[in-house]
């Protein structure tokens, strides 16, 4: 069996408010093209298809077109579960229509799907946290851990009925369903595991957003599925192996979401897997569609020199420029007029703050304001920005008067 292994599609997702639906577009385009390519028997997709629990519509759109077509109609298998950015219920909702197509839409710890024959498959056996799915004269048996929350989890294995129960950890109490799920693997079927979880040790990124602040939905190594040929894992966004001793892996997303996703290439992976033998792993590369660039200048003459020099890329760019003056709205407005998409511009001022040069009595609250905001920003204020100023000064001023 032929499976493909990837997460964190993040659909609908943008980048400092700017929409990345355009990118998303093309890789869900390459993708089901790879995927009919490679004659993959199942599609895997572990967590995270939606940026938010109440994504764009047309982020949802390009989602079902994609499954639907990466399903055709019952051929593939394609199985999907929940991460902690989309919200369960919701993206479970398709099931009534998806279930027609074999596509398995999983939301939370413990959901099970229903028997059912397809055309290119067949769901031989459906219950709680595992499914048995037979393709081409292969049997497969997968257990699935949809991204548990505390309150999933608790929802799922109950609360703790005794003291004992309740010192265990979130990893513990994680390791102990994964064993029970894993009590379904057989010896002659193909045995997989699919969760949304964090695991011990793994590199995160600046985009995936903390599953818990504290990082108390850790999940240690050793409470990991054991017994799974290959596990499946969504939530980090650098594909990464996240086990020495288990084939457990991230795929990580199919884009790079933040400026410090620049330095590897994005991917998926693609197993192939037979009943008690090792996988064998092929990762592959997507395409790099719109770049995320930092630039960093020494002045504004070398910024607007590389604005120049990119204008015919379709890129991403931050700025880091270090100036001795505040970069004036004109030198910005050149260099967004050169330069498409540039999301960010941070100016590193490099001459010091002399305070003694300010009289504060000489000079009025504007420009006070003015020369703060230059000093701290490296900018100077925009004109709205000004006025605003301005306007509250006045009715503070209003204020006073009416209160002496
Ligand atoms: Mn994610």
């Amino acid at each position: 069996m032929k499976f493909i292994h990837t997460s964190d599609w993040h659909l609908g997702k943008s980048l400092e408010g700017h929409s990345r639906l355009e990118e998303q577009e093309k890789f869900c385009e390459d993708f089901v093209k790879l995927v009919n390519d490679n004659d993959i028997d199942m599609v895997i997709i572990a967590g995270d298809i939606y940026d938010t629990s109440n994504p764009p519509a047309q982020a949802e759109k390009l989602f079902y077109k994609t499954v639907s077509r990466l399903a055709n109609n019952g051929e593939r298998c394609v199985l999907i579960i929940s991460g902690n950015h989309d919200n369960p219920e919701r993206l479970a909702a398709i099931t009534p229509l998806a279930h027609e197509q074999g596509i398995i839409v999983l939301g939370y710890p413990l959901s099970s799907t229903e028997k059912a024959k397809y055309e290119g498959f067949e769901i031989l056996d459906a219950k709680e946290g595992c499914l048995k799915v037979e393709i081409k004269g292969e049997k497969a048996t997968i257990i699935t851990l949809p991204y548990p929350s505390e309150k999933r989890l608790n929802e799922a294995i109950g609360n703790p009925n005794n003291n004992e129960e309740a010192q265990k950890t979130y990893s513990e109490r994680v390791g102990e369903l994964f064993r029970e799920l894993e009590e379904n693997f057989e010896e002659d079927t193909i045995n997989i595991a699919v969760s949304h979880i964090f695991v011990v040790g793994g590199e995160g990124t600046d985009s995936e957003r903390p599953i818990q602040l504290g990082g108390s939905l850790l999940v240690e190594k050793k409470d990991l599925p054991t017994k799974a040929q290959y596990i499946a894992l969504g939530h980090l966004h650098k594909p990464q192996k996240a086990s020495d001793r288990l084939n457990a892996y991230y795929s990580g997303s199919p884009l790079q979401y933040s400026k410090d996703e620049r330095s590897y290439a994005k991917g998926a992976n693609i197993v192939d897997l037979k009943a008690g033998e090792s996988p064998i792993i092929q990762s592959i590369y997507f395409k790099n569609y719109k770049p995320i660039e930092v630039f960093k200048c020494n002045g504004i003459e070398e910024a607007i020199k590389i604005c120049e020099d990119n204008q015919d890329r379709d890129i991403w760019s931050y700025f880091e420029i270090k100036t001795e003056h505040v970069i004036s709205q004109s030198e910005i407005k050149k260099m967004k007029e050169l330069l498409d998409d540039i999301i960010e511009i941070r100016p590193i001022i490099t001459s010091e703050y002399n305070e003694e040069e300010i009289d504060v009595n000489e000079k009025s609250m504007g420009e006070l304001f003015k020369e703060f905001y230059q000093f701290s920003t490296g900018l100077d204020p925009r004109g709205e920005l000004m006025d605003l100023f301005l306007d509250i000064i006045s009715e503070e001023g209003d204020l006073e008067d009416e209160t002496n």
